[in-house]
């Protein structure tokens, strides 16, 4: 009987273990001197069997961080910001160049490669990621 118990708990602890949101493949785009804008880039995967929103996002190294896409307009690609990002039931968004992306504002000094940077992403399901190291890549776009 105990052993039934030990296996049943074992079984939940992995169900519950098994997280609703999972952040791969994230990087922050590197600064030439003096330019005062980046963009951090990932995947979000939803685990869930609901939509879950992207709302809002913090980072210590921007006062201002906000989600974007990218829009062509009369042959014109321009950033515009979104107040959610929304990713599908068991599906994965991709934010990526020339797509949508983190936009950091303002940023308070140079990101240069090799650097790390945290980032924190809030949900519409009060589920809040915090990511202590997100690595600094200089990439050519
Ligand atoms: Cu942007």
């Amino acid at each position: 009987m105990k052993k039934v118990i030990l296996v049943i708990f074992i079984f939940l602890n992995i169900l519950l273990a098994q997280d609703d949101i999972v952040i791969t493949e994230a990087y922050a785009r590197a600064t030439p001197p003096n330019v005062k804008n980046s963009a951090i880039f990932m995947k979000i995967t939803n685990n869930s069997q609901k939509a879950i929103a992207l709302i809002d996002a913090k980072s210590s190294v921007s006062k201002i961080v906000e989600i974007h896409t990218n829009v062509k307009e009369n042959g014109i690609t321009k950033m515009i910001k979104m107040q959610k990002l929304e990713i599908e039931p068991n599906s994965t968004s991709i934010l990526a160049p020339k797509q949508n992306h983190i936009m950091l504002i303002d940023i308070a000094k140079q990101l240069v490669d090799g650097d790390s940077i945290d980032l924190t992403l809030i949900f519409d399901n009060d589920k809040t990621i915090k990511i202590e190291k997100i690595p600094v890549v200089k990439k050519i776009l």
